[in-house]
């Protein structure tokens, strides 16, 4: 049985469902509202299935009650095997070409037939059968997706599917706050609708970026994933019984993709391939980071950032939020309480530092002397309402404002002039943009000065709301952001009701153009709100969280859902973005932070300093110590971003569970991550906590600090953290490359590398290092960059260099190497491409290897022999 879809603006404030609100063919059982049993209502086949341009064509015929109305009658699913692992799975009208996401993905069918080495596709072909379809995994028999679990709802405004579960064990579907990686199938409705609405745990409501995609652990350990690539107003029901996900969505297609791994790392790298690859961010933006909204005045701004300097914290970026600017207009500065801000930058830059401004969609209408508004009007630039009229609304500045169309070529060409014309007011080296839900303030709450009150139709009150709609007094779609009937695109070829998930992905895309044109470098975008692929071009932070403990635990499972998502540039605001944040959990949270892929202390208007090194306490020194680890990694973390951009690799931010899938403890792990595959992070999150239970999967592990060993079968280590301490341990068989930390990464960029050779019980390990000029435009398609693989083996340590680019690395030289786990064996000396006078030392307490002054030059391939 499956609940039956009971529009939530009939339930009660609760979203409970009470008897009048369920009605036929739904039944109320006393408590519940249910939806007839399967099959008692859906499709049939209602043909032959055909073979056209490499897909097959399946033609269905509803029968059955209906439940909103306005049913198609005659739909067609269209399956089309992509790879030997992944396929589309499409519901449309072949009558009438309804809306379809906008967005192009790598979907080409390869022309192969329903089954692949991997899986096979199964339906009824018999003319007058009930459709359902499943497909199976070849290797094991488990049907991993499954639709015979309800009928198929194909009518105007609802359209929605059920997938029958092979495990228990979900992950992603978001953006949202939820308190466990691993899903709970506890019978809960989620919505998927782009909304500026600060994250609660408790409430289970929508957030800034819509991915409806999982992936599933089955439960032999292969994986798969699925998404539904929709953009309409959707919410997911996780079902307990069954168990089940069941997707609605009230516009557009089913257009599903399965992706069958098998492994977790092989089903994320199936999805960036399907839909893009993470873009490689640039160097400096794997630096610390420095911001706040309400700095008020350049002073605060200048202060903060001297304070953070001036206790050694390595920083390399700093924030102009919308107070810096005047009057929060776009591409201006407060010329006030900012001027001298872009002087100010320009100083910074020299000294390596970079700066990064916020910009908010939306432009006042109604200000003399603000050209951006009337060259936006002559591009054509702003989204209409039905009439024709430009829509205003009222949010940042609080006036009259224009929402870009970002669907329409004249505003690309106008927000990318603009956005390059500000490069001439202050230099920039990335793009913040907020707000792009879009958020509008007050809608539909009357009695506000500029309200928008958004008019009666059926996109704006559509017959099935979703949960979605459930936000505030008026449980509108449209509530704090802009109506949805309003039209976009050329010609006013969308609505605003289908696209509106799509304004951040769409607004990413003129503005990661802009900034490489204006700075003529990579450059960094991220957005709030982002949507499936959004990972091309820009990263992501999590938004408005709290000066909360529990939302320093939460952040894990935003890194980890983000990096399945193939977004996996991505940090929550550090020390929390509302209320004052409190001594010791800023230091916590100063130390977690030190390894998200994004690390920026954030804090909001009004909040009291939170800067490392405001606090009376040790949150500066804390502060120091975790970013300085980050800082001699990064060659390391670098080098996983490459691999990420590139497929070789998912994820980023890991899960035990996707490193370790054979080891069922790791599956549900969230309080814990991995760089990659060989760095473990085990914070402490909780308040007053100064031990971690870390588990560790089997193998060698290595203290990071210590070069301690821990030879695991898979337990879980009670670890010491003291306040100032955030344990880190390197994993045997890998080998990391380093370099000696600096204030920023301009200069460390110029120190001498190192490796830390951690070995397994065989005494092996292997590792890679990616490096190039840190902030130019397609240096990989290029080949403008050095990539060279380690591997150690029969106490021979060797860099093959498999593209060769030594300009990358001129003056650079490997010189410490730090071999972990040698089981005793002390080496007299050590040969080979190595320097006369390089160092040997042994460290007996933690049988550790220590070789100095190496100076072997890191661009070319080397070998080094241990001689005993
Ligand atoms: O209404 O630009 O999430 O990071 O500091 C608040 C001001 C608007 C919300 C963002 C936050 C940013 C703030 N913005």
């Amino acid at each position: 049985q499956v609940e039956c879809p009971v529009s939530y603006n009939a339930r009660n404030p609760d979203y409970s469902i009470s008897q009048g609100a369920c009605f036929s063919p739904c039944t109320w059982d006393g408590s519940n509202c249910w939806l007839p049993d399967f099959p008692s209502y859906g499709y049939v086949v209602d043909g032959p299935s055909t073979n056209i341009s490499a897909s097959i064509r399946i033609p269905l015929r509803k029968f059955g009650p209906s439940l909103y109305g306005l049913d198609v009658t005659s739909i067609v699913v269209e399956i089309s095997i992509l790879t030997e692992n992944s396929v589309r799975i499409k519901f449309y009208d072949p009558a009438n070409q309804r809306y379809e996401v906008p967005i192009s993905i790598n979907n080409a069918p390869s022309g192969k037939q329903l089954s692949t080495s991997e899986f096979d596709v199964i339906y009824p072909e018999q003319v007058g059968s009930v459709f359902s379809l499943q497909i199976i995994r070849k290797s094991t028999g488990t049907v991993i997706f499954d639709t015979s679990v309800a009928g198929i709802t194909f009518e105007d405004q609802l359209l929605s599917l059920a997938i029958r579960l092979p495990s228990r064990n979900v992950y992603g579907l978001g953006e949202s706050y939820h308190p466990t990686f691993r899903r709970e199938l506890d019978d809960s409705t989620w919505p998927l609708w782009a909304r500026d609405e600060p994250p609660n745990p408790f409430a289970k409501t929508s957030l800034y970026g819509v991915h409806p995609y999982y992936s599933v652990i089955e439960a032999d350990g292969n994986s798969h994933g699925v998404l539904l690539f929709n953009s309409n107003a959707q919410e997911y029901l996780l079902q307990s019984t069954a168990p089940a996900v069941v997707f609605r969505t009230i516009g557009g297609v089913l257009d599903f993709y399965v992706m069958t791994g098998p492994t977790p790392e092989d089903v994320t790298r199936q999805y960036t391939s399907l839909v893009g690859r993470s873009f490689l961010p640039p160097y400096w933006s794997l630096g610390f980071q420095l911001s706040r909204y309400g700095y008020n005045n350049l002073q605060n701004m200048k202060d903060a950032i001297a304070r953070t300097k001036s206790c050694n914290i390595p920083l390399d970026v700093f924030y102009g939020d919308i107070d810096t600017m005047d009057q929060q207009a776009d591409f201006t500065i407060d010329p006030v309480n900012f001027v001298g801000l872009p002087e100010y930058v320009d100083e910074q830059r020299a000294l390596g530092m970079r700066y990064v401004p916020i910009i908010d969609p939306a432009i006042p209408g109604n200000r003399p002397g603000y050209p951006t508004y009337e060259r936006g009007l002559r591009a054509g630039a702003y989204i209409t309402t039905e009439t024709g009229d430009i829509l205003f609304g009222n949010v940042w500045p609080p006036e009259p404002v224009a929402f870009p169309d970002f669907l329409r070529p004249g505003t690309l060409d106008w927000w990318i002039t603009e956005i390059t014309e500000f490069y001439q007011t202050i230099k920039f080296d990335g793009l913040w943009i907020d707000m792009n839900e879009p958020a509008n303030f007050n809608t539909n709450i009357p009695g506000s000065e500029y309200t928008l009150s958004c008019p009666t139709n059926r996109w704006d009150d559509p017959p099935y709301v979703p949960k979605a709609g459930r936000l505030g007094p008026t449980d509108r779609l449209s509530d704090k952001t802009i109506c949805l009937a309003n039209t976009q695109g050329e010609n006013g070829t969308y609505r605003h009701y289908d696209v509106h998930s799509l304004y951040g992905y769409t607004e990413t895309i003129p503005t990661s153009i802009a900034c490489q044109s204006a700075t003529g470098k990579r450059g960094l975008v991220f957005t709030r709100s982002s949507f499936v692929g959004s990972g091309i071009l820009g990263g992501h932070w999590t938004g408005d969280n709290y000066a909360y403990w529990d939302h320093l635990q939460y952040s894990v499972i935003g890194l980890l859902d983000f990096n399945i998502f193939g977004l996996p540039y991505v940090g929550a605001d550090i020390c929390a973005y509302f209320g004052d944040s409190e001594e010791r959990l800023c230091e916590r949270w100063q130390e977690l932070g030190a390894f998200y892929p994004f690390s920026r202390n954030h804090n909001t208007l009004g909040t009291t300093d939170q800067d490392p090194c405001t606090w009376p306490l040790t949150v500066g020194e804390s502060t120091r110590k975790a970013v300085t680890i980050r800082y001699t990694l990064l060659p390391y973390f670098y080098t996983s971003f490459y691999r990420a951009n590139q497929g070789i690799d998912g994820t980023v931010i890991r899960s035990l569970a996707w490193e370790f899938t054979s080891d069922q403890e790791t599956w549900n792990i969230d309080r814990q991550f991995l760089w990659r595959d060989a760095l473990l992070v085990s914070p402490a999150l909780d308040i007053d906590s100064v031990v971690v239970s870390a588990y560790f999967p089997a193998g060698d592990w290595f203290d990071y600090y210590t070069g301690e060993k821990y030879t695991s079968i898979g337990t879980y280590i009670l670890l010491g953290a003291p306040t100032d301490f955030i344990p880190v341990h390197v994993r045997g068989g890998y080998i990391l490359p380093t370099q000696e930390p600096a204030s920023n990464t301009v200069l460390s960029r110029q120190n001498t590398f190192g490796l830390i050779v951690a070995l397994d019980g065989a005494r092996t390990a292997i590792g890679d290092l990616f490096w190039d000029d840190g902030e130019s435009i397609d240096t990989v398609s290029s080949g403008t960059y050095h990539y060279g693989t380690f591997n150690f083996a029969q106490d021979t340590l060797t860099q093959t260099v498999v593209n060769n680019y030594p300009a990358a690395l001129e003056g650079l030289v490997l010189d410490k190497i730090e071999i972990l786990g040698n089981n005793g064996q002390v080496p007299t000396s050590v040969s080979g491409d190595i320097s006369v006078d390089a160092l040997i030392t042994y460290d007996s307490t933690y049988d550790k290897v220590i070789i100095t002054g190496a100076a072997i030059p890191i661009a070319q391939a080397f070998t080094i022999t241990l001689i005993f």
